[in-house]
C-alpha cells in the first residue's frame, strides 16, 4: 500500500479515458498496477463460483447469448434447480476455496410467485454458508429489490454490456436505459451492484471506453466490475466474431483499474482460451477476481485443478470468507 489513494472521480470524459486506454502497454499495466496496490491486498484474488439455476428460453434477444429464445444455439430451457441441489453447488464451492456464490437465471425480468420466492430462500441458505452471494435475474422492480436485500444479498449482477450507442446492434428486446434502471434500483436498496461488460463484440475501442465512463460516473462506483472477453458460441448471432486479443482484454481490465479504484474487476467469461501468461498480465493489471469452476453458465471456464495450479504459480491466493 504505498501509493496515496487517488480520488475517486466520476466525471471522466471520453477523451481523457482514450489517453488512458491507449498508453503503450507497459505504461498502462505499471499506472495500473500502482492503483491496484493502493487499495488492494495485492496477492489476493476472489473467486467466484457461478451456477445457471434457470437455464434457456429467455424471451431476449441479446446477441452474445446461448439463451435466449431468438437464437439457434441449442441450449435447451431446463427447469429451475431445488434449493437443496443449489445447496450442494454451494457448499462445494465453499470446500473448493471459494467465497462468492453467483446464480443466473435467463428472465427478462423476475416474475413474483413460487420461482423468485425460490430464489430467496436459495440467496438465505447460501448466505447461512458464510458465502457472498450474488444473483443475476434480469430487471427487478421496488418491492423484489426489497426482497432480495431482507433475504441478505451481497450483491447483484447486472451488466451494461456495451457502450449506449453500440447496445442496440446486441440487444433490441430492452433499452440501455432500462438497464441503468435496475442498477439504479439496486444500488438505492443498499445491494452492492456488480456490472461491467464485454469485449470482443465488433464494438469500437470508443465503445469500450464510453462503457467504462458510464460505469465510472455511478455513484457509488460498482462494488465489482466484470470484464467478459465474448463466448462465441455456435449459433448466436455473434458466433463468427474473431477471437479477442488478450492484450485488448489487459487494457480494459488496466482502464477499469484506474477509473475505479476501490472496486473489484473480474477477469469473466473468456478465461479457458487465455494462456496462464495472459492471465497473470490481467492480474498485474489490476484484475482481482476470477469465476472459479468448471462451468460458467452454460460454457467451459477452466477447471478448478487448473485454476489452483496457475495461483499457486503465481504465488496468489484465494480472497478469505468475510464472515
Ligand atoms: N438474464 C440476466 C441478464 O441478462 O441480466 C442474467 C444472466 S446473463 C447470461 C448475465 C451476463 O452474462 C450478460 O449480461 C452478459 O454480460 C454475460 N454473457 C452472456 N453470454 C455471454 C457470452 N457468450 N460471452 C460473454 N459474456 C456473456
Ligand atoms: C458476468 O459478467 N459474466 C457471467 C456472469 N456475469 C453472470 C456470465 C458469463 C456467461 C458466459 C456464457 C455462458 O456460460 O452462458
Ligand atoms: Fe436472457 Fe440474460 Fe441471455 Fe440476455 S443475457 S438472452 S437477458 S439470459
Amino acid at each position: 500500500m504505498s501509493e496515496e489513494p487517488a480520488a475517486v472521480r466520476r466525471d471522466w470524459s471520453l477523451p481523457e479515458v482514450r489517453v488512458i486506454h491507449d498508453l503503450p502497454l507497459t505504461e498502462l499495466v505499471f499506472r495500473a498496477q500502482g492503483v491496484h496496490r493502493a487499495h488492494h491486498a495485492s496477492a489476493e484474488v476472489q473467486l467466484c463460483t457461478l451456477l445457471s439455476v434457470k437455464t434457456g428460453g429467455c424471451q431476449e434477444d441479446c446477441g452474445y447469448c446461448p439463451q435466449s429464445a431468438h437464437h439457434e444455439s441449442r441450449v435447451e430451457p431446463s427447469p429451475m434447480l431445488s434449493v437443496s441441489d443449489v445447496l450442494a453447488s454451494a457448499r462445494a464451492a465453499k470446500e473448493s476455496g471459494a467465497s462468492r456464490f453467483c446464480m443466473g437465471a435467463a428472465w427478462r425480468q423476475a416474475k413474483d410467485g413460487p420461482a423468485f420466492e425460490r430464489v430467496l430462500e436459495m440467496v438465505r441458505q447460501v448466505r447461512a454458508l458464510g458465502l457472498e452471494t450474488c444473483v443475476t435475474l434480469g430487471m427487478l422492480d421496488d418491492e423484489q429489490v426489497d426482497a432480495l436485500a431482507g433475504a441478505g444479498l451481497t450483491a447483484y449482477n447486472h451488466n451494461l454490456d456495451t457502450s449506449r450507442e453500440f447496445y442496440g446492434s446486441v440487444v433490441t428486446t430492452r433499452t440501455y436505459d432500462e438497464r441503468l434502471e435496475t442498477v439504479g434500483r439496486v444500488q438505492r436498496a443498499g445491494i452492492h451492484v456488480c456490472t461491467g461488460g464485454i469485449i470482443g463484440m465488433g464494438e469500437s475501442i470508443d465503445d469500450r471506453c464510453r462503457m467504462l465512463v458510464t460505469l465510472a460516473s455511478l455513484e457509488p462506483h460498482p462494488e465489482s466490475v466484470p470484464i467478459n472477453a465474448l463466448v462465441r458460441v455456435p449459433g448466436t448471432p455473434l458466433a463468427g466474431r474473431p477471437p479477442t486479443d488478450p492484450l485488448e482484454l489487459v487494457r480494459m481490465i488496466a482502464t477499469a483499474r484506474i477509473l475505479m479504484p476501490h472496486s473489484t474487476v473480474r477477469l469473466s467469461a473468456g478465461r479457458a482460451e487465455l494462456t496462464d501468461e495472459a492471465q497473470v498480465l490481467c492480474f498485474l493489471a489490476g484484475a482481482n477476481s476470477i469465476f472459479y469452476g468448471d462451468r460458467l453458465l452454460t460454457t467451459g471456464n477452466p477447471d478448478i485443478e487448473r485454476d489452483q495450479a496457475l495461483l499457486r504459480k503465481a504465488g496468489l491466493s484465494g480472497r478469505p470468507l468475510q464472515q
